[in-house]
């Protein structure tokens, strides 16, 4: 059970980035089916944790939420595209996402690649609008370009080519350290390091302590999802369980046995909480996702 303080604020930051995307998307006019198509795949049951690690390390370097809405807004609309994309049938070919029929069994396939190309676009566009946050073009820029690479051919689509190449064979720890930084680990580290640059004065020293903590949440959060595809069912996850099983791909439980995934783990936990040591009491929710990230049920 997450720590009460946890669940008030993951409830706030879920609440905040909802109203947010709503807003936006009720301002897409041209096409209805598509605008329908992109809400049933950002709204709803996501867990909002991408958000919710922007806005834990805008708090964590004194920033006020209102300066994290575009950015949590951002990594959620970019986590939304590769969720629909990742379950297209030339991909991962799963039927149910966030306890609904994924976007292209709802709609159709085409649409769900246009969906997922127009999030993905609605990403980069929540970040380049000016408005009122007192958010500064220099650091827009900035963190439009973090998210970039964390979503591209140095991050996240990077991490799943070496997946699709890697199925059907077994992989070393190396290897699938370097597949799950990408994959999963690169979108994380970068709503951290969003969230960090919310604050102008922010110090080189605590951005780099807060990147090292997005690195090691970002595998941890997949390793987790690792033991969860085996020990978890469909319902608990709301996506298939075994799905990995069942693409034949090397995981951490695979390749390391659950028992040493979990060790792992554990150390992961231990190293990320080790790198907020230089932050006081500002940093309690980064803190306390840690424990949510690793000890999640879905
Ligand atoms: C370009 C055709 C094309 C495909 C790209 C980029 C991509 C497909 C896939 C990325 C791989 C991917 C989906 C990684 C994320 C893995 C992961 C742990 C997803 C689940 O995240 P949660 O648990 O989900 O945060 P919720 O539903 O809570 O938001």
């Amino acid at each position: 059970m997450p720590a009460k303080q946890l669940v008030t604020f993951l409830t706030h930051c879920q609440g905040r980035v909802a109203a947010g995307l709503e807003q936006v998307l009720s301002e897409l006019q041209v096409s209805p089916q598509l605008q329908q198509a992109m809400a049933y795949s950002l709204l709803g049951e996501g867990k909002r944790v991408r958000a919710s690690l922007v806005y834990a390390a805008a708090e964590a370097v004194g920033s006020q939420p209102v300066a994290a809405d575009a950015p949590a807004a951002a990594v959620e609309a970019l986590h939304a595209y590769s969720l629909v994309h990742d379950d297209l049938p030339a991909m991962d070919d799963d039927d149910l996402r966030r306890g609904k029929p994924s976007c292209h069994c709802a709609y159709n396939e085409a649409t769900a690649i246009l969906v997922g190309d127009a999030l993905q676009a609605l990403a980069f566009e929540l970040l380049s609008v000016g408005d009122d946050t007192g958010l500064k073009t220099d650091r827009r820029l900035i963190m439009i370009s973090i998210l970039a690479r964390s979503a591209g051919a140095r991050g996240m689509v990077a991490g799943q080519m070496l997946d699709m190449e890697a199925e059907g064979q077994q992989l070393t720890q190396a290897q699938l350290e370097i597949i799950h930084q990408h994959k999963t680990g690169a979108l994380i580290s970068a709503s951290v390091e969003l969230g960090a640059l919310t604050d102008p004065d922010v110090s080189t020293d605590q951005q780099r302590a807060l990147a090292h903590y997005g690195r090691i949440m970002g595998l941890a959060f997949q390793i987790q999802d690792d033991i969860l595809d085996i020990e978890s069912d469909t319902k608990t996850l709301g996506k298939p369980s075994q799905s990995d099983l069942s693409h034949v791909k090397s995981t951490y439980p695979v390749v390391l046995g659950i028992p040493q995934a979990r060790k792992l783990l554990q150390q992961l936990q231990s190293q990320a909480l080790t790198a907020l040591g230089g932050f006081g009491a500002s940093a309690a929710m980064l803190r306390e996702l840690v424990y949510f990230m690793i000890q999640r049920d879905h």
